[in-house]
């Protein structure tokens, strides 16, 4: 192999990245009101430096061939800190391992640039198989808590069964995004836990978690919802008792499951979430993100539940190694109230929505409940037709 073929494939995989982390991003205009999502997804597979993926030395690597790929890069915690908004991205390799990778903006919303290096993110002494969607959360103690998902083979399951697994809560915390301690993982009374989150501030002294609660890797069984309790530690968290925050529901956006999304933002109305349902279908399940407000001094009450998604995926979001999905375990608030809404499609790549707190405060408050059939459904919007319709003979509009 010649040393020009070898330079023309660097040069021309160098180009595509740099051009990559420099394309400026911009706001999708004519969109709901709710938020402004962006033409391009702001961290992608793309965005992963040449040098994690190839050797680039021409000797042991002629052809410049890939030599470990990145299949997907999705689902980010998100932080804003220092002035900088930081992404903890779930980084697949093509040996569908993932791990994570902190990326940065001085935007928000392009510029993502991926640091050199990956995450080391320690072992407890039952090694993961699988590590992803960490929640960042700056909690008043002091430290920044990482909780993600670990996930291990079964070790029940039938022989033959190479599928079964068991997913728990992996905690980490940190001061500087760098070094990171790991906690044991959290115990709970349920088979599986995923989507669990640490609530930002302490309750009634203690560490308090959503949680999600299910008895199978992907069927909930009896479990109702996203969940919540209490422990004492976070070194060695233990929840006893788990109570339902916010359940799932017959023909609804979340009959299947659902899940907290990032930690809750606090405003002075109370406790504002952003969450995922899922639903069956037959081309498999959809996933769309929904808000809801719980009480500031209960976070276990929900005070206002509109009604159907607030986000749900479109155009290419669609389509990726797991179609039909949008998920979002990461935000980012400023002081002024803006809020960066980092979500994921189709387990494939990383986009934003942004908004402000006021916005979603609005849109939690005034979004109707889901009245639960069809009729109430068209006795809901005939109101609202018919309030317009008078509102415009006024000649109002
Ligand atoms: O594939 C869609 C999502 O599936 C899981 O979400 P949940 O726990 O609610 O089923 C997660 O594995 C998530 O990472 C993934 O995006």
């Amino acid at each position: 192999m010649t040393t020009s073929y070898f330079k023309q494939r660097y040069e021309a995989v160098h180009t595509r990245w740099e051009q990559t982390v420099a394309r400026k991003n911009e706001p999708v205009q004519g969109g709901n009101g709710i938020y402004e999502r962006y033409a391009l997804p702001v961290l992608t597979n793309e965005h992963v430096p040449p040098f994690w993926r190839y050797d680039l030395n021409p000797e042991t690597n002629p052809y410049f061939m890939e030599r470990i790929g990145v299949n997907c890069v999705f689902n980010p915690g998100a932080i804003f800190l220092g002035g900088k908004y930081y992404l903890v991205a779930r980084v697949e390799g093509n040996d569908r391992k993932s791990f994570f990778a902190i990326a940065e903006s001085d935007n928000g919303v392009d510029g993502f640039t991926f640091w050199n290096h990956p995450v080391v993110l320690p072992e407890t002494d039952e090694p993961d198989t699988n590590v992803y969607d960490m929640r960042l959360v700056q909690h008043e103690d002091g430290y920044i808590y990482g909780l993600f998902c670990t996930e291990r083979k079964d070790p029940d399951a039938p022989r033959g069964d190479l599928s079964s697994a068991v997913a728990q809560c992996g905690i980490v915390r940190t001061k500087d995004l760098k070094t990171w301690e790991r906690l044991a993982d959290l115990k709970s009374r349920s088979a599986q836990q995923r989507n669990v989150v640490l609530h930002p501030e302490f309750i009634e002294g203690k560490y308090a978690f959503y949680t999600r609660p299910q008895d199978g890797f992907i069927d909930t069984g009896s479990g109702g919802g996203i969940g919540w309790g209490l422990s004492a530690s976070i070194e060695e968290a233990v929840v006893e008792e788990e109570i339902i925050v916010d359940e799932r529901l017959y023909h609804t956006i979340k009959e299947v499951k659902n899940g907290q999304g990032p930690a809750p933002i606090k405003t002075s109305e109370g406790w504002l979430h952003i969450a995922h349902g899922v639903r069956n279908t037959a081309a498999g399940l959809r996933y769309v993100l929904y808000a809801f407000m719980t009480d500031l001094n209960e976070p276990w009450k929900p005070i206002y539940t509109p009604g159907g998604h607030l986000l749900a995926p479109e155009g290419e979001e669609r389509i990726g190694d797991v179609s039909n999905v949008v998920f979002s375990n990461g935000l980012a608030v400023r002081d002024n109230g803006d809020v960066f809404l980092y979500y994921a499609s189709s387990d494939t790549r990383c986009h934003v929505a942004t908004t402000t707190v006021d916005r979603l405060v609005d849109y939690v408050k005034h979004t109707p409940q889901d009245p639960l059939r069809s009729y109430a459904c068209v006795q809901q919007r005939i109101a609202l037709i018919d309030r317009n319709l008078e509102f415009l003979a006024g000649g109002r509009a």
